[in-house]
Formats: structure tokens, sequence, C-alpha cells
């Protein structure tokens, strides 16, 4: 083994790899580093490879995420002594960076870049996003999972058995399943009042009941099927009947008066003291918080599962997420230009992206008999040394990916995010470069108008306001508040993604 090794060194000596290398170009790249203290990403052996794969050499300047946006928007404002690859501050929604004619058009360079054109031919949603206003594509992605391991409703199957119901998909079920809960002794200590039927962070409030009437309140904007754009707080009809839902429930004692104050540790604390039977939260928290610290939980058997969305006069969904986390652009005026290109091109590769993902076989892991993967037992001991690779490179245009995702979590959590969470997941409303005028009335208005919408929820769901009395005045301040404005805007918006995705 060390002797074929030392032959194919030998080799590759002879027969110019080490010329190769010495001819290969210098790429500089900004970018951040590790989100991990302890690792610096300079020499990881992942991003190496796929740099010398690519057929560069990188020059690293990576700097501290926690404050990345503050070191690099002065050297952009600048635009002097740019690196060749930049990793942006923020997905540059407003086009400031663009504007400037800081970065590269890549879509004029598709012929050299045959795995990114087909990585956007294969995902039209992050094709629209990414289309500037002038029809140009200027950057590369990094993204994360968008349908699977999202906010979901979970049930208690240990109180569903005891009641002896299925698992509620209608509201009105559901509604008599909360009843039940509050009145009987769910957890069998003897006494029938400490049982809390619903426990939900008054954030997920809209994401578990807006579907079934009809509404993304998650997004706020939103398309119907026709394209046009709605504002979800402002359909006075589906919005008000929303309303008057939650606010019966808080009346009942089943949206509970602290509602807006409830945090992610008391709901696990109500799980420990099996006193509660439902919640809502990030999949996520499903095996690793909510059954983990319910009592006798197995590990093979979910506690706290998740259930398919609430569905009324309309049928339920999940709200997905937005595919891009960060942007990558190539210096217009790189002295390395082709070679800066064809090296994003090689990181958006299949064979790059399977590298951030896993690693290497032998290193990071094994293949099992049924051709899965999994990961090396080191790569959960020594994480400084698995991140010190490189892996899920935070500094490169890398996919999050599911089935990595998968490895990390119990099988039966894995099998219950296919069966009840992907089937029912919708996009959220995209996100779309904004023209200066656009930014402008965004900037002008939204925050006033969020903060307005929020605060009155809060008051018509607990009452302070009478939904019967102030919901029409509550419609005329969205008006007073430039709501159509902003309507026509994310109209526009939404109209150049469509388009943008064919
Ligand atoms: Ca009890």
């Amino acid at each position: 083994m060390k002797k074929t090794l030392s032959i194919l060194l030998a080799l590759c000596l002879l027969l110019g790899c080490a010329s190769a290398f010495a001819e290969n170009p210098t790429i500089s790249q900004l970018a951040i580093n590790s989100y991990y203290s302890t690792v610096d990403l300079k020499d990881a052996y992942l991003l190496k490879k796929i740099a010398d794969n690519a057929g560069v050499t990188v020059d690293w300047n990576l700097l501290d995420p926690g404050t990345y946006a503050e070191s690099v928007s002065p050297m952009l404002a600048s635009g002097q002594d740019l690196a060749d690859v930049v990793m942006l501050p923020d997905l540059d929604l407003n086009q400031t960076y663009l504007s400037a004619g800081l970065f590269e058009p890549l879509d004029t360079h598709f012929d050299i870049m045959p795995n990114y054109k087909k990585f956007l031919d294969e995902n039209p949603i992050i094709k629209g996003s990414l289309t500037a206003v002038d029809g140009h594509i200027y950057y590369v992605p990094q993204t994360v999972v968008t349908n699977n391991y999202q906010p979901v409703l979970m049930y208690n199957v240990k109180w569903l058995e005891k009641a002896g119901i299925e698992a509620p998909t209608t509201l009105d079920a559901f509604v008599e399943m909360l009843r039940y809960y509050k009145e009987n002794d769910m957890n069998g200590n003897g006494d029938a009042t400490d049982e809390i039927p619903m426990s939900i962070q008054s954030a997920f409030l809209p994401y578990m009941f807006g579907p079934a009437f009809g509404l993304d309140l998650v997004s706020g904007f939103y398309a119907d099927d026709e394209g046009k754009v709605h504002y979800a707080a402002y359909e006075s009809e589906a919005y008000k009947a929303y309303l008057t839902f939650l606010n019966g429930l808080y009346n009942e004692g089943l949206l509970e008066v602290e509602f807006t104050s409830l945090n992610r540790d008391q709901i696990v604390e109500r799980c420990a003291n099996e006193t509660t039977g439902v919640t809502f939260d990030f999949s996520w928290q499903m095996s690793t918080l909510y059954s983990q610290n319910s009592p006798g939980y197995d590990g093979e058997h979910g506690i706290f599962v998740g259930v398919a969305p609430l569905s009324g006069d309309h049928e339920g969904f999940y709200v997905g997420r937005n595919p891009v986390s960060n942007v990558f652009g190539i210096n217009a005026k790189s002295a390395n230009l082709e070679a800066a290109i064809k090296y994003l091109d090689y990181a958006m590769s299949e064979e790059a992206q399977d590298l951030y993902v896993w690693g290497e076989e032998g290193l990071t892991y094994e293949v099992d008999a049924d051709g899965n993967r999994h990961f090396l037992p080191r790569t959960t001991e020594d994480s400084t040394w698995f991140q010190g690779l490189g892996i899920n490179a935070p500094n490169m245009p890398s996919q999050q990916s599911v089935p990595a995702t998968d490895v990390l979590l119990a099988p039966w959590h894995v099998q219950n995010d296919r069966e009840f969470e992907e089937p029912y997941i919708r996009a959220p409303f995209p996100v779309v470069y904004s023209t200066t005028e656009e930014a402008n009335t965004l900037s002008m208005y939204m925050v006033d108008l969020q903060t307005y919408v929020d605060e009155r929820a809060v008051g018509f769901i607990s009452g302070t306001y009478s939904i019967e009395d102030e919901f029409d005045s509550y419609i005329a301040a969205l008006q007073g508040l430039q709501i159509e404005e902003l309507l026509k805007v994310k109209q526009a918006q939404y109209d150049r993604y469509v388009a943008a995705t064919k």
C-alpha cells in the first residue's frame, strides 16, 4: 500500500503534476472564516482540493463572520483593490454593488460556466431570485434546505392515544381535541387542571393557523394562482376570520393569556413534566428537543411528532424557506477574470458540492452494503478537525443537502419529515432585487406597516381591540400606511421574478 503510494507520487512528480501546480493561476478570495473560533479555513483540505480540481491556487482573505459586514462594506464602497472573488456581506437586494459596476455579469460567460448554467436551469426559483433588474445574473449562491425540516405542527402521541383520537387535520377537530385535553387528566397525575392543551411561541401562530384561512402570513406578501400579489394582513375577510378564530381560542383559555411571552425553554419544561399536548416549531426540535426531553423517549419512536397542516375553508400548507443565504461575485476588474469564472463554476459542480456536503470516502464517510453513506465517528467526535476540513464550507457557494441533514437525525424523524412535512410545503414569497425607486418606497413604509400590523394582531387576539368595532379602522389605517403603494412594488417585483424563472 505504502509502496504503491510512493510509486504514484514519483510518477506524479515525473509526469508533471508538480509543474501543473506551479502554473496554476492564483485567485484572491474574500470571504468569512469558520463560525468555529478554533477553526481556520485557510488551509482546509477539501477547499484546497476544490481549488486544485479547478486548476487554481486560492489566496484567502478570511474574516471573522461576526464582523464581516462591517469589515467588507467599506472595501466595497471604495471599490479599490478588491479580491478576484468576493463573498458579499448581504444579498445586495437593493443592487447597491451591482449599480456601482463592481461585479462581472456572469450570464455573459455561461459558455464557460456549464455547471452553473445547469444548476440555474434545474433551480428556477433561484434563477428568478438572482436575476437583477437589468436581466443579468451577477452572483453565485450559497443555499439552504427549503422544503424539509421547516416549522411544523407537532402532537404529543401519548395524549392522542390516551384520548383515542386520530391526529386532527381540520380546525374544528383540532379545537375539539384541545377542549378534551383541557378537561381531562391527560398525564394521569390525578389532577385534571395541570394540562396546558397547546404551547405555541407567538411567532409561530401565523405559520400554524394562517394557511387554513388561505393566508401566507409568514411571507406577508404572497401571490395567488393568477399571479396577483396580496398582503395577508390586508385580506379583509380571511384575515378577520383568522383573528376571530384565535380570539376564540384565547377567550376559551385554549391559547394562554401570556401567549406573547412563551418561549422554547418553557415549552421544553412542559414536555418534561408531561403537561402539554401540542406545539409548533422548527422540525429540528422535534426529535432533538421536545421528544428528547419527554419522559420515556426511546430514540426509536417520537413522542412529539410532526403531523399534516391544519385545514379550514382552505387546504392547509406549511411555509418553506427561500433558498439563497449568501452570494459570491467576481470582481469586474479582476486580472484573472477567466480563471476566477472557471473556479466559481467548478465550485458549483456536482463534484464540488459532494465534497462540501460529504467530504471524502474513507476520510469523513463510509458507504454501507445498501450504498448509503454514513459519516464516520470522528466527524462527530472531533468537530474542530471536521470543520477544519472545510465541510459545509461557509466561505464557498455550497448548497445544503437533505441527505446530509437526514444522517444527523433519528430515522423516525426523517421518515416523519418525508410523510408529513415535505408534501405540504409551499414556497414563500420570493426574494427579488429592487430598483432604486422600489428600495426607497420599501424603506420608507415597510417598518411602520409591520410594526402596526404586529401590534394590532396581538390586540385583536387578546381582545384589547374589538374585531367587531375596530377592524374596519385597522384596514383604513393600513391604507394610510401606504399598503397600496407597497402592493404595487411587490407586484412589479413578482412579475419580474416570474419572467426570470422562465
Ligand atoms: Ca393532570
